[in-house]
């Protein structure tokens, strides 16, 4: 008898929650946020982290009549985790939109739940090719991997740097820098001496960096992803190696904006091939870059920051053309298309690829008013993913 009230009291207390988290719900547009914050990608966590409370700052969290709330998940770059939070969020919280993943692994997993449920999913950082075939939700707003490997490999040869050896990440993005950076060097006349792929986690390049001393090509090709550049230039510079005539180039992952300043005149003279550089010579990106540095002490944005700016830009727009009433598909139609200027330059979302087309930008490391940075010196415009173009 006790138990029976009891019960019914219960019924009624969470149908009543029901109603009021309904009512809630439907003035609130959630977008749930999965990113590395803590780990070895810890830094890509705390830059996107950051330019999404700046876009939100500057352009507020009303939007079509919706509240937007964004919930932050810490996947540690963990794809079993990344893929438990993507259920979590859409399941229990019943978020919009998901975004974030700052690695391929983790976009990976969560890949079939934004299918499953229809969800957006928008990648800010993750930059292997194949990330948007995975699910028809996905939008990317980072870059990819042989976007800025081409580049390279049509500017080394030309330059004198015709012997490479390619050395990478082993995971996604390292074999595809790998693969369209030696197809192009090759078809340029260029020879690779050798490939070499170090772990993800952990990574020593020491014996790696040995080996390419010994065979002393033109230069030594690198990707590793955000956050490990600094420790490739400490060992390089260490070995001697700028000494011994190999030139390090490399996808602009290598000379992170998030740690470049601090790398040492060892950089100077570095060329990479990247859709952003903090220098980048715009309006639109100095006022980015000092609205940025002023909300989190002086800290420079990366490349990262952007993609997490611009994919916030990409969900707000969505929001605004389908007046806070679309769901998933409404959503997913208003983000293809779009087309816009980012701090990194014009970019566009493919309507048919769900990927981003920018410029790629050709720079060297320069000082510039006492610190290091990235100097464009050349552009190829809107460059499409050309792992897409079979
Ligand atoms: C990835 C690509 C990650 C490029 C990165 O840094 C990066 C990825 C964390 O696709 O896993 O710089």
């Amino acid at each position: 008898m006790h138990k029976r009230i009891f019960l019914n009291t219960l019924a009624v207390a969470v149908l009543g929650a029901g109603v009021a988290t309904g009512a809630l719900a439907q003035d609130k547009f959630k977008i749930g946020l999965i990113l590395p914050m803590s780990g070895q990608q810890a830094s890509t966590g705390r830059q996107i982290e950051a330019a999404v409370r700046l876009f939100m700052a500057q352009n507020g969290d009303t939007v079509a009549g919706k509240k937007v709330e964004v919930i932050i998940k810490d996947d540690a770059a963990t794809p079993d985790v990344s893929r438990r939070f993507a259920q979590e969020l859409v399941v229990n919280e019943k978020v919009n939109v998901l975004a974030g993943f700052g690695v391929t692994p983790a976009a990976l997993a969560a890949a079939p739940i934004a299918t499953q449920s229809k969800t957006p999913l928008v990648v800010m950082a993750a930059a292997t090719s194949s990330i948007t075939e995975a699910s028809p939700y996905i939008v990317r707003t980072s870059f990819t991997l042989p976007q800025a490997s081409v580049a390279l490999a049509d500017w080394a040869p030309k330059n004198g740097l015709k012997k490479v050896v390619t050395l990478v990440s082993d995971y996604g993005p390292g074999i595809d820098a790998e693969k369209f950076f030696k197809d192009r060097l090759l078809f340029n006349g260029g020879q690779i001496a050798d490939s070499l792929r170090v772990p993800l986690r952990n990574p020593d390049f020491a014996p790696f960096l040995q080996k390419v001393r010994d065979i002393k090509p033109d230069a030594l090709f690198v990707f590793v992803p955000s956050g490990a550049g600094a420790a490739v230039m400490k060992q390089f510079l260490e070995r001697g190696m700028d000494k011994a005539g190999i030139k390090l180039i490399g996808t602009g992952d290598v000379t992170d904006d998030d740690q470049l300043n601090d790398m040492g005149d060892g950089a100077l003279g570095v060329v990479t091939s990247h859709h952003y550089s903090a220098y980048h010579p715009s309006a639109t990106n100095k006022k980015f870059v000092d609205a940025f540095q002023k909300a989190n002490k002086g800290m420079r944005p990366n490349f990262m920051a952007v993609g997490g700016y611009d994919g916030m830009r990409v969900i707000y727009e969505a929001l605004k053309a389908t007046k806070g009433q679309g769901g998933g598909d409404a959503l997913l139609a208003a983000m293809k298309g779009q087309i816009f200027e980012s701090p990194r330059g014009p970019m566009f979302i493919d309507a048919q690829t769900r990927d981003v087309v920018h410029n790629i930008y050709l720079r060297k490391v320069e000082r510039k008013d006492g610190q290091l940075h990235n100097v464009e010196f050349d552009v190829i415009k809107d460059v499409k993913d050309p792992g897409k173009a079979k």
